[in-house]
């Protein structure tokens, strides 16, 4: 693989902490995804389940992670099986994981190949009780692909309609949302190539350019990193285009007197990067979008300040969404006389600013969580405040990583730059 794998102290220690929380007589299966097809005989790239990475460390598909404290025979307490390479796959395809490789990678010592999962999981489901299994509970998942997460559900449901079936989500989420040294460290580095694509670009946009050549500029900054690149699909939007949230195409020309939105960002080592930056095309802001800009980077150093632990999520989007108020008040966007006589279900500001403002970053760019819990130290959230403005044709977001610390926060974007007057200098040095 093209990155820097986590060390195998950091998986095991997070099955160590998994196994903790479930009951005596407890099975764990968890799968890899599937490759996805496309057309003809095409497919897409291989994107490991989070959960299962997260346990064994494996970025290989057709592998299953087995975890059974309670196993009498203690070479099952803990196996994982991989697909059997052989010499047509190796032409193919290149080497996959030997069963020595298998155990470096994840600290698990029984290695077994994909074909003896059978036999072995028949033979622990009779001392087994409970079978713990992984489904996507994301609250915002749509789940419209049958994963081999479900199949296997329906396959054990089967087979074996007498044991009781569990989920292992919840356990895993809360334990995700906590991020432990290894991941910051991840997180660091994704953000360090983020870094590096955008000050490339502070030299490259002027007008004329166009939004995919920026898209370009940055792929190319991210993978010689040693990314497999973007974070998520980039967002370059230029001008109106900047006022449709999730802006895709990337195919319009930034003019003179425009702002250029980019909410672009790498991961590293499955771990996910998120930044919004919007500059001025030609280098200058003009006095409104200054105005503009100085309002959206006063909530996001508030916000930055507020999430601290203890502290309930929907109780700071409400804080933050008073403070976003006041500034689009400030902004003459919407008169103060009519804000009071609103109608609060429907606020004056949501023309203006209409998506919510933190959330979990890691293994994936919306990262699980589970919405009971207050934030927490440990956790890495964005603060991302945006004003869009389609009378104006203008549209700004900024967006960083924090981490809440027990005493103060740190804001992982910290050398990014991000003051008006930092993104006018570093232009004009072109
Ligand atoms: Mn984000």
């Amino acid at each position: 693989m093209r990155y820097v794998q986590l060390p195998a102290t950091f998986f095991t220690t997070n099955r160590e902490r998994l196994v903790a929380m479930i009951p005596e007589k407890s099975l764990v299966v968890l799968n890899a995804n599937d490759i996805m097809p496309t057309n003809a005989d095409g497919s897409m790239g291989f994107m490991q389940n989070s959960d299962l990475y997260y346990l064994s460390g494996v970025d290989q598909e057709d592998t299953i992670l087995l975890l059974f404290p309670g196993a009498s025979d203690p070479k099952r307490r803990e196996v994982l099986f991989v697909r059997e390479t052989n010499e047509y796959l190796a032409t193919w395809e290149g080497a996959k994981l030997s069963k020595e490789e298998g155990r470096a990678v994840s600290g698990i010592e029984t290695v077994l190949w994909l074909s003896d999962f059978d036999r072995v999981f028949r033979d622990l489901m009779f001392e087994a009780e409970t079978l713990y299994l992984n489904s996507n509970e994301h609250v915002r998942a749509g789940n419209p692909v049958q994963t081999r997460d479900s199949r296997f559900i329906e396959t054990v449901r089967n087979q074996y309609p007498l044991h009781r079936l569990a989920r292992i989500a919840p356990m895993i989420y809360r334990m995700r949302m906590i991020k432990s040294p290894e991941e910051v460290e991840a997180l660091r580095e994704a953000t360090r190539s983020t870094e590096a694509g955008f000050r490339r670009v502070l030299q490259f946009v002027k007008p004329g350019v166009t939004e995919y050549d920026v898209e370009a500029e940055l792929s190319h900054e991210y993978i010689k990193r040693r990314s497999r690149g973007f974070s998520y699909p980039p967002i370059i939007a230029s001008g109106l285009n900047a006022c449709v949230l999730h802006y895709l195409e990337n195919n319009a020309t930034c003019e003179d007197g425009e702002m250029l939105l980019m909410d672009v960002a790498a991961e590293y080592a499955y771990y996910h990067s998120d930044m919004t930056r919007t500059i001025p095309v030609n280098g200058k802001f003009t006095p409104r979008q200054r105005q503009v800009y100085e309002a959206v980077l006063r909530v996001l150093r508030a916000c930055s300040k507020m999430l601290r632990p203890g502290v309930i999520p929907s109780e700071y989007q409400e804080e933050v969404n008073k403070i976003m108020e006041a500034e689009i008040i400030g902004l003459g966007l919407i008169d103060p006389e009519e804000v009071a006589k609103q109608d609060p279900d429907k606020p004056l500001y949501k023309k203006y600013f209409m998506h919510g403002v933190s959330h979990q970053i890691g293994l994936d760019v919306h990262d699980v969580y589970d919405p009971t819990l207050p934030y927490a130290e440990g956790m890495v959230l964005t603060v991302e405040p945006g004003i869009y403005i389609r009378e104006e044709k203008l549209a700004v977001r900024l967006e960083n990583l924090i981490l809440i610390g027990r005493d103060d926060n740190e804001d992982l974007m910290e050398g990014v730059p991000l003051e008006a007057d930092e993104i006018e200098a570093l232009m004009q040095q072109q």
